[in-house]
């Protein structure tokens, strides 16, 4: 009789966790933080602040802190989505409204260490946001710029989140991160830079803007996550709306990103088949075989004006990107030596790189010739 129960609890509990992976489910992240989060491969925008002039808008300052300039960084997660900051003793003190409380009356001065080198600053600072279950802990850079006519407090996110998770039966690892610095880690939008980054993947990279969707391992997912940045869900995307786009001869890797997400295609004869919505092209590759047979590939990635396409249901758009590219070169001087740099840009100023699938790239050439011909040079760049 006994075994027969637990039988049944077995089945029961097996049912449930079939269900919670069929329908998403939320997953927990672990927080991290440290004082350079780029050592540990995590890049984020920062947010950088003008000092508050108005003398009305200000809280009180600290208790005998003197003379303070008032900064308010925006982040929705605190009370008034505002956490007031105040530097004062010339950029050696500074207070931080850490519990959230909107005043800083209560906060103690934090010093800024001086190095040997006469370099400095303040160490990771703490910030407690309210949360539903309590406070949660949120850490941050901040730096103090401060000269005649120049007065700027840098905050740079130090705290972000990272675990694994099972998406589809499969585990992946999964980085999410406050890419737009505001202390929120969900922040979705149509322009990318205000888009807060997430990862997963077998190894947690890269990071992509989140959006509606994401992708995993080639596979579209609704995506959610914790405005605190505790969990996350994924949901299979299921049907939805596609269109066709049209990419040029010997594109193999094209990545749009938009208001639905990042998604990166492998085209198939020249064209992708993707979820309707606005998109943008943000990277793609390329490649081509010589006269010796040797294949060439052409990355492309950071454009400066991506032009943004509607695809509708059923539709079909072709995208330009591609060659032909320009290629330029600069030339500087300065102590007796010229210095010449080559570059390659594609038409919506993207960054090019051209390597071999096997050996080095044969070194440029560059031919100087002067306006009436009499000098007449080509000459072979050289690595090292
Ligand atoms: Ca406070
Ligand atoms: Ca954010």
């Amino acid at each position: 009789m006994k075994k027969s129960i637990l039988g049944g609890m077995a089945a029961l509990g097996l049912i449930i966790m079939t269900l919670g992976q069929a329908a998403g489910g939320e997953q927990w992240l672990s927080y991290r933080s440290q004082s350079d989060p780029a050592q540990a491969g995590i890049t984020t925008r920062t947010a950088a602040l003008d000092a508050v002039k108005s003398a009305e808008e200000t809280p009180k300052p600290p208790a005998g802190a003197g003379e303070v300039v008032f900064f308010k960084w925006a982040a929705p997660a605190a009370k008034d989505g505002v956490v007031w900051m105040a530097v004062g003793d010339g950029g050696a003190k500074l207070y931080v409204d850490g519990n959230c409380d909107g005043k800083l009356s209560d906060d103690t001065a934090i010093n800024r260490q001086n190095n040997a080198q006469g370099g400095g600053g303040f160490p990771l600072v703490r910030i407690l946001f309210p949360g539903e279950d309590g406070p949660v802990a949120y850490h941050v850079n901040i730096n103090y710029y401060g000269g005649s006519g120049f007065t700027k407090l840098v905050v740079a996110p130090a705290g972000w989140y990272q675990g694994d998770v099972e998406i589809d039966g499969q585990k992946m690892r999964c980085v999410l991160l406050d890419y737009n610095a505001n202390g929120t880690f969900n922040d979705v939008s149509d322009n990318p830079q205000e888009c807060d980054r997430i990862g997963v993947s077998p190894t947690g990279g890269p990071v992509r803007p989140l959006g509606k969707y994401v992708q995993a391992e080639g596979a579209l997912y609704l995506a959610n996550a914790a405005s605190d940045g505790a969990w996350v869900d994924f949901e299979k995307a299921g049907e939805m709306p596609l269109g066709a786009v049209k990419v040029k001869d010997g594109m193999t890797s094209i990545s749009f990103n938009g208001q639905l997400g990042y998604v990166t295609y492998a085209p198939e004869d020249g064209m992708v088949m993707m979820p309707a919505g606005k998109w943008r092209v943000d990277a793609w590759a390329m490649e081509r075989r010589d006269k010796s047979n040797l294949k060439w590939i052409m990355n492309a990635t950071s454009p400066r004006k991506p032009e943004a396409f509607e695809l509708n249901e059923g539709g079909e758009v072709a995208v330009d990107s591609g060659e032909p590219v320009i290629a330029t070169v600069t030339a500087g001087s300065g102590g007796g030596t010229y210095v010449f740099q080559e570059s390659l840009k594609g038409r919506s100023g993207e960054s090019i790189s051209l390597a071999l699938e096997s050996g080095t790239l044969p070194p440029p050439r560059l031919r100087i010739k002067n306006a009436d011909g009499t000098y007449d040079e080509l000459m072979t760049f050289k690595y090292g």
